[in-house]
């Protein structure tokens, strides 16, 4: 069968011309943020994207077709939704052979992005290891997704409700390059550094794209996962945030969130108690990926 992929114009009009195209995933738009703000950040990183130099691709499923690039009507369609489903590997493509809306996670966005020839992929924080993991095994597909498809995926680090020592043992076990830029320590998402030392630096985008071009052409399966510090007027200190997520985290486990509906809690609750801070700084560092991981395609698209 062929795929029902379809490209948004200006998707197509930059890959028929070998030009740097930046994959962006829905999941942060339908579950991650509230809107009118998600729409809106939607838009703003697609025009960071274009300001660097490349083309945006936002993914997701509507319709029994995985569009690769979105119209704004579509985004707005996608955005104001019921019943949109938060696809990963496991359920992709039976949410695409089944017609409805899907909002693609980081793993889905790069399963998307490969099969479109896409290498390189910007968004706010990966899934990973949850907290209590040795007892819920709450480990996020995005993990496992790096080790086997090669895009570069650009996040400010984990998400901080993660046990983000855990996280980075497992990428570590699954052969993920963690790629701290311009630090020697790893950010953790609303805050700039966190206590663990990076495993690898790099500080240029070229040095980036150089990177994942060496091991794909060594054969190495998988991706490379770019920990790009949120700019430093935008950050929220973590002894700040350290006793919202442990209250977070306190009413998730009382009221019973599991499996894929714990992120989306969490990320809705802190926002509530930090009086929207979170969101702000969320919206500057997926801005700041953005900006990166435009220069980084520019730099692939050179051969
Ligand atoms: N980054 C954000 N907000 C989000 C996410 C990432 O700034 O909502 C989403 C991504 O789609 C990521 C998902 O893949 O959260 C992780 O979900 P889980 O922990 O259920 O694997
Ligand atoms: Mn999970």
């Amino acid at each position: 069968m062929t795929l029902p992929i379809v490209l948004s114009p200006e998707v197509a009009e930059a890959r028929a011309a070998g030009g740097p195209i930046v994959a962006l995933e829905s999941t942060i738009i339908t579950h991650g943020m509230p809107y009118p703000q998600n729409v809106e950040t939607a838009q703003s990183v697609e025009a960071c994207v274009r300001e660097n130099g490349a083309t945006p691709a936002t993914i997701a499923l509507m319709g029994g077709k995985l569009h690769v690039g979105l119209t704004n009507e579509q985004l707005f369609e996608l955005a104001q939704a019921e019943n949109v489903a938060k696809v990963s590997r496991a359920d992709i493509a039976v949410v695409l052979a089944a017609g409805g809306y899907g909002a693609t996670t980081v793993a889905a966005t790069m399963i998307a992005a490969h099969l479109a020839g896409i290498s390189v992929f910007a968004t706010g924080g990966i899934g990973g290891v949850h907290k209590g993991a040795e007892t819920t095994f709450d480990i996020s597909a995005d993990l496992r997704e790096l080790s086997e498809t090669p895009v570069t995926v650009v996040a400010a680090g984990a998400k901080a409700i993660l046990d983000l020592e855990k996280t980075y043992e497992v990428l570590e076990t699954l052969g993920v390059p963690v790629i701290a830029v311009g630090q020697d320590t790893l950010p953790a998402f609303w805050s700039r550094a966190s206590h663990l030392s990076a495993p690898l630096r790099l500080d240029t985008a070229s040095e980036i794209a150089a990177a994942q071009k060496m091991r794909t052409a060594m054969g190495i399966p998988g991706g490379q996962l770019v920990a790009n510090p949120i700019p430093a007027e935008s950050e929220i200190a973590a002894e700040v945030l350290a006793p919202v997520i442990k209250q977070a985290l306190q009413e998730a486990e009382s009221k019973g969130i599991h499996a894929k509906d714990v992120t989306p809690f969490l990320l809705g609750r802190i926002f509530e108690l930090t009086e929207g801070r979170s969101l702000t700084a969320n919206i500057a560092l997926v801005l700041n990926n953005a900006q990166l991981a435009a220069q980084i395609a520019v730099e692939m698209s050179k051969s």
